[in-house]
């Protein structure tokens, strides 16, 4: 699935227009013409702000004249009845008005690119300038100025993303976007009035079929849309102000909860995500030892996963947390392993109890020879270096059956379980069926 990129902020898809009230009017009366009219319009919103880069290489005076340029270029090329409005320096936004079908607006698009491509020559710069259009349809994708603008906006950052020079709005990418924008804004409410829980997904002793423990998720029930899709979620916590809070949270909950599953399976383990924001905080043994003598928990019954490209990140602050909360007993196991970029190194240098096989290689194990390949030497690395394997993402009873052979020793998946609510996890620890 695509990450998304950082921002200085923290939220990345904070829409950064400002000052638009006058736009906002005019594209007002083009939708009252429009809807008069019984006929669709266009907005076409134009995204020049990478040309900031530029101002290194050529000069502020001279990314000034491109964009310029760009404004007469798109002046020149606009149709009579379409309006043309500088948003701010490096954003434009065309109205197409009487749109008879949808098709047209894509030509417009490309008439529009075409042009600016132009721009090379005029300006005699040795570069190639990469404007992102966003493309919004009404009365498609918005009824109103407001909903239209910010469904074109979206579409151009969707564009900068992925990487395409246009997006319409609605397509896959925006939708991703708008439920990001909405987990952000809804995030830290409902994380203050206790709306998220964690479930439970169980890891097991595949070779000797016993329970070995539990990795804790965090999972949002939203009072209108229901279920959050959890990735995003995780994404929205580990780029926002809240991940050291939320964190907290889930390793106090988690700990809390598991002396329930311990009473039942003594020496059951619970294992809590450490995002790679805070690998290197000052804070954190302390934070974690803290907890762990909150609710009297033995330190060899916590699990610290850590994803594979938090430890490339090579901090020496994250090196020594690591160290610190390894000599306190905790396990520390490596999550996604085998998807990063120097899986051997930091074996060398970090105190790892637990290697977890990405599930891409287990999805793949049967059907792809490369992945049982791959499989098979991050069985052996780990016998090697004394370390546990797990294979997560376990579907089916032949990917189990194969990893035993194998020699395999932990499993977890949804054929052995999904991820489940704390009183079904208790359950299962009664009548663990798989
Ligand atoms: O990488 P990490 O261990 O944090 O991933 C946990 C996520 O993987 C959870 O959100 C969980 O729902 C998902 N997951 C767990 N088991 C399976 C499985 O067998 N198949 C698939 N597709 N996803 C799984
Ligand atoms: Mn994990």
């Amino acid at each position: 699935m695509a990450t998304y990129p950082e921002s200085a902020g923290g939220t990345a898809f904070v829409s950064t227009i400002t000052g638009c009230a006058g736009f906002l009017d005019t594209l007002d009366n083009a939708l009252i013409s429009a809807n008069n009219l019984n006929r669709r319009m266009g907005l076409l919103f134009i995204d020049l702000s990478h040309v900031n880069m530029l101002n290194t290489r050529v000069g502020y005076r001279k990314v000034s004249e491109i964009l310029d340029g760009v404004h007469s270029i798109l002046s020149d090329i606009k149709r009579p009845s379409d309006l043309l409005e500088r948003i701010d320096e490096n954003r434009f936004a065309l109205i197409l008005s009487d749109i008879k079908f949808p098709a047209v607006v894509d030509l417009a698009v490309n008439k529009v690119h075409e042009n600016l491509d132009g721009l090379r020559g005029l300006t005699g710069l040795e570069t190639t300038i990469y404007p992102k259009t966003g493309v919004a349809l009404y009365p498609d994708h918005g009824k109103t100025a407001e909903e239209l603008l910010l469904e074109a906006d979206t579409a151009a950052q969707a564009a900068h993303i992925s990487g395409s020079s246009v997006m319409r709005a609605g397509s896959d990418e925006c939708q991703k976007i708008n439920q990001i924008k909405m987990i952000e804004s809804e995030f830290e409410a409902a994380f203050m009035s206790s709306e998220f829980e964690l479930f439970y997904q169980p890891k097991v002793d595949i070779a000797n079929r016993e329970i070995y423990g539990a990795e804790a998720l965090i999972r949002w029930k939203h009072k209108e849309l229901g279920k959050i899709n959890p990735e995003l979620l995780v994404q929205v916590i580990e780029r926002g102000p809240l991940l050291q809070d939320v964190t907290l949270w889930t390793l106090n909950t988690a700990l809390n909860q598991s002396n329930a599953m311990r009473e039942k399976c003594p020496g059951f383990k619970v294992a809590v995500n450490l995002s790679p924001g805070l690998l290197a905080s000052p804070d954190l043994v302390a934070l974690v030892l803290q907890s762990l003598k909150t609710w009297d928990t033995p330190h060899d019954c916590l699990i610290l996963e850590v994803t594979e490209t938090a430890m490339i990140a090579d901090h020496v602050a994250a090196i020594e947390n690591l160290r610190k909360l390894s000599e306190a007993g905790i396990i520390l196991s490596i999550d996604d392993f085998g998807t990063g970029y120097s899986s051997y190194s930091y074996l060398q240098h970090f105190p790892v109890n637990e290697l977890k096989i990405d599930k891409s290689f287990i999805q793949t194990l049967l059907t792809d020879a490369s992945s049982e390949k791959l499989v098979s030497s991050m069985i052996a690395l780990g016998k090697d270096f004394g370390v546990s394997v797990l294979a997560e993402g376990i579907e089916s009873v032949e990917v189990l059956d194969r990893l035993v052979d194998l020699g395999c020793e932990y499993g977890q998946g949804f054929l052995i379980a999904r991820p489940l609510p704390i009183d079904e996890m208790i359950a299962w620890l009664d009548k663990p069926d798989w």
